[in-house]
């Protein structure tokens, strides 16, 4: 192997790939000889000018890999501008290895179409995890800054392996004393793990930490001494973590406190932080996730709220918006204000953990939804990728974050599959294009089995579970049918909450006239929010996908749906078909047996037994409640629910998991 002067990131590439190799060769010896004979070349144009030209398109951290001749030597180019890039290269080697490509002739380039590549932890203090299934938080807050748990530099390397480039440590509902000067002594020791990596620390900021904290009497963002608070606070941080990435805020949403709190708006408040960061180069990602009590329809809030704002804010803000305007559902329609705020930067915000889609028990790929968030037309010239990665609005900042479903289990997320989920991610904010399909198979190919055959039957049985998820919960554009507070398991009844906008009753008004949310023209109108040609598709039944049509129309029980069924024939179909193919799945896993290791064949195939179970239960549940609702009875052939409604209203789940603290 050759390399050049070393920095701590270029020393981390070396690491990986004599890891790596030690770790392939027996499985491929030929690899350990291709080292061995210092075939590997690791260049910048710095070490070997002549890359230099070769790198012109790829930017600081893109790379190449290219079997070719040096001095008249076979080698195989690992090139990049930056050692950041090296370690990026390193990595796409070892995948290119691990997945079974012809290592004499590689000619792979790539860099990432998207500057910030991030995970949010909603990690609380105590370790708790908000929405999080995999055990403690990671982060041992008490141990730190003196204790260096291993795994941190273990995180810090599976992230560069997918190029996550930033991590946002604490909650989005924060807490003051993470900016206290212990805190931040804590975050510096992770900061310096991390960072031969490539990946930045970032901090939730809670808007009310100058009274908190300051003792000031108010957190107002014109207020002339809290701006001070934070410019004092901003510069105390970069003396800690000099490569601080910005604060993540969540305001006036869920109780959280805010700008609107003293009459000013989002950009008020982001602009103010935006300001204390930006001599340091620090960025604001400020979320768009709000919700009124009083709203008439929770969908149409955040545009309401932000889109006006289009332009307002300060040149180092991006707002930070879910995939969808309701809350990380099994299906949604792409967010409206994705591609309708131009003259802003726009995150795109992802769950990789399932609070809505079955925790960490449930088998879900999350690549089909990604794909499908990423692949919608907008209507206003792109769709939401080319949003995200900033070429529709001429964006230079550019983001996409995800919730972190990691946690202390040794399986770091909760079980087998939800590592797929993070790995999706990853692969998919460096480049938004990359199908779901090829993802799965790359993962399950350096996870599982490169046997083509065998693969390709595992990535077949992820590719099927994000619809089965959505057909067993939530069909036809259902949504929030899950069980109060802790998100687990059928609900579709409640309808005595504090807020009218925490009760499933709110989203899918069932009665005698039928089903579904009106957010037509006839309704809540919150089609108006999308771009003309995409609100005239969503407002008419007819044109509306199937998907889709209950989340924007109100619908009669016997509406004729595309398939010749009524809508409550179809509806049961759908149910019917999630348990199918949950079935169908374990069928599949069955068959896999003599590919798996027998350890792990065992665990996926005891969690996909439960699945299979909370599968019938949501379709036997949610049929007998919208029996109730509609008064009609089952179609001929039906089998009917196992129990009656009052035993699934009577189920409690106490210390049902991801509360937080
Ligand atoms: O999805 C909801 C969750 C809350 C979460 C909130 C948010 C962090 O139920 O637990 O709070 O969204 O995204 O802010």
């Amino acid at each position: 192997m050759t390399t050049g002067v070393t920095s701590p990131s270029l020393q981390a590439a070396v690491a990986e790939l004599q890891r790596g190799v030690a770790g392939l060769s027996g499985r491929r010896p030929a690899l350990s000889q291709q080292i061995r004979s210092g075939a590997l070349v690791l260049a910048t144009p710095a070490s070997l000018p002549e890359t230099g030209p070769l790198l012109q398109d790829l930017g600081a951290t893109g790379w190449l890999l290219r079997s070719t001749r040096l001095q008249g030597r076979d080698v195989t180019l690992i090139a990049a501008n930056t050692d950041l890039g090296l370690l990026y290269g390193s990595f796409a080697w070892l995948r290119a290895a691990q997945t079974g490509a012809d290592l004499a002739r590689l000619d792979q380039r790539s860099a990432p179409k998207i500057g910030l590549r991030l995970l949010n932890h909603w990690d609380n203090l105590d370790r708790t995890v908000e929405r999080g299934y995999a055990g403690q938080s990671l982060w041992d807050w008490w141990k730190l800054p003196d204790i260096r748990d291993p795994r941190y530099a273990d995180y810090a390397r599976a992230n560069a392996s997918l190029g996550i480039n930033g991590t946002v440590l604490n909650n989005v509902n924060a807490k003051a004393e993470s900016m206290t000067a212990p805190f931040l002594a804590k975050a510096a020791a992770l900061a310096e793990v991390f960072r031969p990596y490539g990946i930045k620390v970032w901090l939730s900021a809670r808007f009310s930490a100058p009274m908190e904290l300051g003792g000031l009497k108010t957190a107002d963002p014109l207020d002339p001494a809290v701006r001070a608070w934070w410019q004092a606070k901003a510069n105390e941080i970069y003396q800690a973590i000099p490569d601080f990435g910005g604060f993540l805020v969540k305001a006036n949403s869920e109780g959280q406190p805010g700008p609107q709190d003293y009459g000013r708006s989002h950009a008020d408040g982001a602009n103010m932080l935006a300001d204390a960061l930006s001599p340091h180069g620090g960025i604001v990602l400020w979320r768009a996730f709000v919700y009124a009590a009083d709203a008439s329809d929770r969908a149409k809030q955040a545009y309401a709220e932000f889109q006006p704002l289009d332009g307002r804010f300060a040149a180092n803000v991006i707002v930070q918006v879910k995939n969808g305007a309701i809350d990380f559902q099994p299906r949604e329609p792409f967010h409206p204000l994705l591609g309708a705020m131009p003259g802003t930067p726009l995150a795109l915000e992802l769950q990789i953990t399932k609070e809505y889609l079955g925790f960490a028990t449930h088998l879900v790929y999350l690549g089909p939804l990604f794909q499908e968030v990423l692949q919608a037309d907008t209507g206003h010239g792109g769709t939401v990728a080319r949003v995200v990665d900033g070429r529709l609005g001429g964006q230079r900042l550019t983001a996409m974050a995800g919730v972190a479903n990691i946690g202390t289990d040794r399986n770091w997320c909760g079980s087998q599959f939800d590592q797929a989920n993070w790995y999706a991610f990853g692969r998919m904010a460096w480049d938004p294009d990359q199908p779901a399909r090829t993802v799965a198979q790359e993962w399950v190919a350096q996870t599982f089995t490169t046997r083509p055959a065998a693969r390709d039957a595992v990535a077949e049985l992820m590719m099927a579970s994000r619809e089965a998820v959505v057909d067993y919960m939530t069909p036809l554009g259902l949504h929030h049918l899950m069980g109060t507070g802790h998100h687990h398991g059928p609900a579709p009844w409640v309808d005595n909450l504090e807020r009218a906008d925490w009760n499933p009753v709110y989203f899918h008004r069932a009665g005698r006239d039928g089903i579904g949310f009106d957010r037509s023209p006839s309704g809540s109108h919150a089609v108006a929010q999308y771009a003309p040609a995409v609100a005239r598709r969503f407002a008419d039944p007819r044109t509306t996908p199937p998907e889709l049509l209950l989340w924007f129309h109100h619908l009669p029980w016997d509406h004729e749906m595309p398939s010749g069924r009524t809508l409550w024939a179809e509806l049961i179909t759908r149910y019917d078909r999630g348990v199918a193919t949950v079935d169908d799945m374990r069928r599949r896993w069955a068959a896999l047996q003599p590919d798996i290791d027998a350890e792990r064949h065992a665990e996926v195939a005891a969690y996909l037994a439960v699945q299979a179970r909370e599968a019938r239960w949501w379709r036997d549940a949610c049929i007998a409640y919208f029996q109730s609702a509609s008064g009609l009875p089952l179609p001929a052939g039906v089998r009917p629910p196992e129990y009656d409604l009052a035993h699934y209203k009577a189920l409690r789940f106490s210390f049902a998991p991801g509360r937080g603290g």
